[in-house]
Order: C-alpha cells, then structure tokens, then sequence
C-alpha cells in the first residue's frame, strides 16, 4: 500500500472503516466493491496494530532484550486480516458492522488472497512461530523474500497438475510498509584482495535490498513483531545510453536480472535447474539481514562480543546457511575480529533447524558455483573445513566433499545449537546424517517438536468448536492451549459429546456446500477422511488411493454391505518437476471420476480433489475432517503439522509411527489412534528382502487386484509407472504397508460406525492434544536455545 493513512483511526471501528473507505482509499461507500471494504477493514485493523508495535519496540529497546531473528525462505501465511481481527478481539464488531450493511462479513474476509510465500510445512510452521513470538512477547524478527509471485496456482486438465503464476500483489497489499530508506546493497561474484594483512571481497555487481515490513500482533494485542521482506532492485533504474540509442530491452536488462531475485518462490524443485539462482536468492535475503541485524545492534552497542547475549538467529534448515561465513567475514574483514574470534562469535549466535533427512533435499553446492558467486566466502568454508579436519584428524565428517559444499554440515558447526522438529526426527538425525558431527559435539543437537498456533487453527478456522469449548472451561485455553486438558471428563457427558457432534456435523456440512460449489456432490454424513499435504512419493499418497481402488472393488462385489459411506478428500501439489507425483495427482483424479459416477457404489465412496490447495483451503478442511491420513513410510516425514491441526480439531488419525505421529498417538492414547505400518527400523530391513514388494503383493490379494485394475485401464492409461515402481524397487514400502493399512483402516470404519463411541475419542484428542501448540514449541526454542526472555508493554 502506497499511501499512508491520512486521518488518526477513530476510536470507534465502524467509523475507522469509514474514514479508512473515504480518506485512505477515496471511495464512497455508496460504490464501494468487497475488495474496497476488505482494503478499508484491513486499514482500519491495522492502525491499530500500530500502537502495540511501536510500544512492543520501544520496551525492546528500554529493557535492552535479547532479539530472535528467524531467517526463512518461507513463510507460508495465508490471509492476515482475520488472525489479526481475532488477536485483537474485533471479530464481532466487524461481523456486525457488515450485518448493518447486509454485506456477508466471511465473504469480506474471504476476498484477501493468500500470502503463499512457502511451499509447504516449513513455511507454515515459521508463519505460527511468528504469530506465537509476538503472543508470547518474545521481541523477534522474521526474516525473508518479498516474493512477487508465491506457490505457483493449480488447476487440472482432465485429470493432470497445470501450473499457473501466482500474483497475489497485483492488487494493495494491506498490511505491509515500504520502508525505502531501508535499503542495503548486496554483491556477488568479483575477486578478493590481501591489502595491509586484511582480506577484502570487491563484488563483481550488484543489487539493492529493501525492507517492507509487515506487523505481526498476537493474542489479546499486548505484543507485535515484525516480519521484514526483502525485496530486489538494480542499483542503476535502467541504462539511459542504451535507451537513447534504441536499445530498449538492452537498457532494462540489468532491471530485469535484479529483480528476478525476488520474483518467484522456489516450488520445492527436483532439478538442478535454476539452482544457480537459488543460491543468489539464498545470499541476498541472508545477507541483508545480517546488515540489518548488525545495524540495530551498533545503535544500542558498541562491544561486539555482547553479540550472542544480545542476538539469536535461527536458520530455518540450511537455506540461510551461508549466514555463518557472511558473519564471520564481516566480523573478520570488516570489523577486525580474529578469524577465531569471528567464529567463536557467529557460532554463539546461530542456530539451525534441520526438517528432513531425506539426502536428495539436502543442500549442497558445486564448490565452482559457490567460488564464482561468493569468491570470499568459499575460502572461509575453505578455512573452516580445514581447521574442523585439523580438529578431529581421525574423523572424516567433511564441510566440503567431492567438489561440493554441503550445507547441512556447514549449518551444524556454525551453530552452537542443532534442533530437529519431532522427537523421532532428532533421534534419527543422531544417528544417521549428523552420527558423526554429533559424536564430535554432543549435546549440540536439540529436541523441538513442531507445533501450530491455537489462533489460527481453531479460534478462526473452527468457530463452532471454540465456542463450544469456551463455553465449557472458559477462553483461557487460546493462550494457554494445555487448559484442553479440563475437556476430558466431558467426553463423558452426553451433552457435551452430542454438542461436539453437532459442530462437527455443521462443519462438515459447511464443507459439503463448498465442495458441491466445486464440483463434487457429496453426502455430509458420509464419513469425511483427509489427506492434505504436498504429494510426495514418501507420504505415499498413492498408498491411500490403491486402498481406495480395493475398497471400491469390494463395494462393487457387495453392494448391500454393511459399508461405512465415505468421502475421500484429497489436497496437495506437487513441484513442476516431480513427475512421478504428478502422475499421482492424476491417477486420483481419474479414479474419482470413475468412483464417483458408479451408480453400483456413489451412496458409498466418493473421491473429491480440490484443486489449488492452500493456507484457506485448509482452514475450511481441517475443521470438518474426522479421518486425518499420515501415512509415511515410517522414518520420512520429519515431524508434520497437518497431524497436529487435525487432533486439535477432533479428527482421528491413521497413521504410521513416523515424525510426530509417534507423540500425537502417545498423548491421545493409542486406543484413540489406528496405528499401522512397520517402524523406521522394520523399513531399514524390510528394504533388504529380495523381492518385498512382490512378495507383498503376492499375498494380499486386495493390493493385486487394485494394481492389476490400474494396470488394465480402468481408470485410463500412463499409470505403468506407479504399478512397476510399487510393484518393483518399491523403495516406499507402499505394498509392503498396504495389508496392515487395509486392517487399520476396518477397524477405523468399525469405529466409526458407533458415533457415540467415535465422538468420545474424538474429544479426547481434542482435550490431548494442547501440548502441540506453537506456543509450546516457542518457549522450548527460548529456554534451550535462543536464551531469550519474554517482555511485555509496561
Ligand atoms: C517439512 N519440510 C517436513 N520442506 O517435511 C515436515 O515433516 C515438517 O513438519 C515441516 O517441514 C516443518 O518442520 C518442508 O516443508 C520444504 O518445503 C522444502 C522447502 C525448500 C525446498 C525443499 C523443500
């Protein structure tokens, strides 16, 4: 948004959404269109954000807090203006005010597109780290790309992934402020020169960062941080030589390099393609941070060994990695530090979350692109490596390896703390990537298992369910999500567990509508079973559709039976790259179309996939969902969040003993969880039968059938490669699973079939599952490894 607000916010928010129409956007409400009344709600929300922020940044600066700064890529955030109406208590005013003018409040709310700066969980889980930083009062930052364009825009083509740009800026964006004197200039490329016994990096070109921030208020509106976005822009506007000659796609070529910068996120690619312009995007937001985190710090110090008492940086996984060579060359070359202090100070401050173990997503680059780009700081990883190999002779743990610089290790002896996001996920990092690194510094590696925020995942998205709540135990739970625990004597009280139905029930209705308005007829009271996440061949959603397939051909076989009506919704993208996910997408599209026109089975199964998953669409599923899908082979999924929100909000889950499954099913009693699939040891070895998949198949005669059926074209042609692969190398495990998937799966529809029973265990993963906050998680990362303290606003 260009223009600042013109008129102090009226006390009164009607008349502030007024004045913001009139003055901030120059229009008459007699022809305003929803996207003016949303702009000059947002307006209206965030004047008075403002106050807090200011206040939350000036106690900062007075109690001389220790500052978190979270560098991410990603944050996947979605809309604000409702989490910041719901944190600041407005909800039911604006709901009144657009009554009074018989305009749909929701819908209001639903016109502001999706932030999508993310590509899936780890930019998600940074959006609920900030929001539980500024609930909790911890002074923090995040730091990332203002992207142009987030997750690209998914639709289907009889049955197939299209890709389409996004462009959520092409209309005012709310609630972001420009700050133009906010601007640093990053280089890349150039030589390095020695002069008078000091090293120096000379950049080869350049391009300008500059800030726009975004407030980020929490709870009850006591505190607010701030999310800074980098943007890129030339150092020169265009080339007026060229221009006057003529030249006009010449004159702006520099332009149009800088700004490809920060013009597009990265969607999760499996190619190599482009990996020269990552690693640009990597250096430019990670190193205008730093500059900006240095300055804050000189205008409040002058001694900089106070630096790791003063700061914390967190490195969301390795993407910000090169964080630890630029500090320890700044500290080095620019402000004279011993090279060993420079390291002892960096390290101090960085820590670094590690979200997979899976060695293709592990970062690495060509020492040749690395040197080209970033000529100082490949020799600083070059001193690194040699002085940690000079260190630990005997060990063979190696910074730089085979012509490559890989970042994990890199992140892991820059950082004084090394955090996994499930207790499964930090057992398994000990033992296999970081085995080495971790028997060189024990205790480095840290246990926080991820969490999502209460505001967002059930205050917003699920209203019935929190009114139902508040009712029964209070509104204390939003702040203090483990207050959930006073539900479970209700699970008992049949009222309560009727009321609990009846929510679900209308939130499953909600949904039914929306998805009838997408294309999908379907029956709210079938029984509403979802997998939503990014489609990956280890979260195996190709598991689920074959169960599908089976269950449909016995159905057919037995159409009377007594079979539990069931909707199966699918959500998720794949990366433009991953083909083999891509003919996932399609294979469940096609067997939707064939299921769901079946007259012999439609009152029984039906398939729905939304198209173009996202942050809202969630927020709309998850709350009518009471089958939560979490399917990974087990070993893969480093912690998901998915499962979280999906306890929360009372589904039951299958799943696997993978990432965070493992605690969800340990806190909601295993009698309330339908546990299948063999453990991440069971996996190791399973891989080492000749033949597993074959033999699986061989005797589970469902899974044969099913595949014989896709071989066979009942559902279409172009499948041959799932069948072969899940017939063949089967490296998922995907038939190995499927029989005890198939039993788990029964005995979850047994369940269900006695709703009075379902729905005490649904409440019970209700009131079990406030230990997943991301409150939690936050006060975990402050105590073990940021030393930070909570402030509040005097
Ligand atoms: C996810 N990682 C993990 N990566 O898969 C999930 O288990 C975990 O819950 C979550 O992080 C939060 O800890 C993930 O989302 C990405 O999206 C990468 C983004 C950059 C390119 C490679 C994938």
């Amino acid at each position: 948004m260009q223009e600042a607000p013109v008129h102090l916010p009226s006390e009164n928010l009607s008349d502030a959404i007024l004045q913001q129409l009139k003055y901030g956007l120059g229009k008459d409400a007699a022809h305003a269109t929803r996207t003016d009344w949303r702009l000059a709600l947002s307006l209206a929300i965030r004047d008075r954000i403002v106050d807090p922020w200011f206040a939350s940044t000036r106690t900062t600066y007075a109690k001389q807090g220790k500052r978190v700064y979270y560098l991410s890529m990603e944050f996947l955030i979605g809309r604000l203006l409702e989490d910041a109406a719901v944190n600041l208590g407005l909800m039911d005013e604006v709901t009144a005010f657009f009554d009074e003018r018989g305009l749909d409040a929701k819908a209001v709310i639903a016109d502001e597109p999706d932030a999508a700066l993310g590509n899936g969980g780890l930019g998600r889980l940074a959006a609920c780290f900030l929001e539980s930083m500024s609930s909790l009062g911890c002074p923090a930052h995040g730091y990332g790309i203002r992207y142009e364009h987030g997750l690209f825009r998914q639709s289907f083509d009889d049955g197939r992934q299209v890709e389409a740009p996004e462009d959520w800026l092409s209309e005012p964006h709310a609630w972001e402020f420009e700050r133009a004197e906010v601007e640093y200039r990053i280089g890349f490329g150039g030589h390095v020169a020695e002069e008078n016994g000091q090293t120096r990096w000379y950049p080869g070109e350049a391009v300008l960062a500059r800030a726009y921030d975004t407030p980020v208020i929490g709870w009850k509106g006591a505190w607010a941080n701030t999310l800074r976005l980098w943007s890129a822009r030339p150092e020169q506007i265009f080339d007026l030589s060229r221009f006057n000659a003529g030249d006009y796609y010449g004159a702006a070529h520099q332009e149009a390099l800088a700004r490809t910068i920060s013009r597009v996120l990265y969607p999760d690619d499996t190619t190599d393609e482009g990996k020269r312009l990552r690693l640009k995007q990597e250096y430019f937001f990670t190193a205008a941070s730093l500059h900006d985190i240095l300055r804050r710090f000189d205008s409040e110090y002058d001694d900089l060994s106070l630096l790791p008492e003063k700061v914390a940086i967190q490195l969301n996984d390795t993407h910000p990695a090169i964080a630890g060579p630029e500090l320890i060359r700044i500290l080095h070359d620019e402000r004279g530090l011993s090279f060993e202090q420079a390291v002892e100070i960096a390290r101090g401050c960085l820590a670094y979350t590690n979200h997979t173990l899976l060695p293709e997503a592990l970062e690495r680059w060509s020492v040749g692109l690395m040197a080209h780009l970033l000529p100082r700081h490949m020799q600083i990883i070059e001193r690194m490596d040699a002085l940690h190999a000079e260190a630990h002779p005997d060990r063979h743990v190696r910074l730089i390896d085979h012509g490559d610089v890989h970042m994990g290790p890199l992140a892991f002896t820059t950082a004084h703390r090394v955090n996994g996001v499930s207790a499964l996920h930090s057992e398994l990092m000990k033992d296999t990537v970081f085995a080495e690194l971790n028997r060189l510094h024990p205790g480095r590696i840290v246990n926080q298992t991820n969490g999502v925020t209460p505001r967002r995942w059930m205050l917003s998205a699920n209203p019935r369910l929190s009114a139902l709540i508040t009712e029964a135990i209070g509104d204390g739970w939003v702040g203090d999500l483990e207050q959930l625990q006073q539900l479970e004597p209700l699970a008992e009280d049949a009222g309560f567990v009727e009321a609990f139905a009846k929510a679900k029930r209308a939130n499953k209705a909600d949904l039914a509508a929306y998805l009838g308005k997408e294309g999908t007829g379907v029956d709210p009271d079938a029984m509403f079973d979802v997998q939503i996440k990014r489609i990956h061949e280890y979260k195996r959603q190709h598991l689920n559709i074959l169960q599908t397939i089976a269950l449909w051909q016995e159905m057919k076989d037995d159409p009377k039976g007594d079979w539990v009506p069931t909707l199966k919704i699918f959500g998720g993208k794949a990366a433009p790259g991953y083909f083999f996910a891509k003919d996932i997408i399609r294979l469940i599209n096609k067997v939707a179309e064939v299921v769901n026109r079946d007259p012999d089975t439609r009152h029984l199964l039906r398939v729905a996939y939304p198209a173009n998953y996202n942050v809202s669409l969630a927020e709309r599923l998850i709350p009518a969902a009471e089958v939560s899908q979490q399917i990974s082979t087990a070993g893969k999924e480093a912690s998901g969040t998915g499962n979280m929100k999906f306890a929360l909000n009372g589904a039951l889950t299958i799943g696997t003993l993978d990432g965070a499954n493992v605690e969800i099913r340990e806190l909601v009693g295993a009698e309330n969880f339908f546990l299948f699939g063999m453990t991440a040891e069971e996996v190791v070895a399973r891989r080492q039968v000749e033949g597993h998949a074959w033999q699986a198949i061989s005797a589970d005669p469902r899974l044969a059938r099913a595949l014989e059926a896709i071989r066979h074209g009942t559902f279409g042609h172009g499948f041959g490669g799932i069948v072969d692969n899940v017939s063949g190398p089967d490296y998922f495990l995907v038939s190995s699973d499927f029989t005890d998937y198939w039993r788990a799966s029964r005995e979850l529809d047994a369940a269900y079939r006695d709703p009075k029973a379902w729905t005490r265990k649904a409440i019970l993963n209700v009131a079990r599952s406030g230990w997943f906050s991301s409150d939690r998680t936050i006060r975990g990362y402050m105590a073990d490894i940021w030393d930070a303290k909570a402030l509040s606003v005097d």
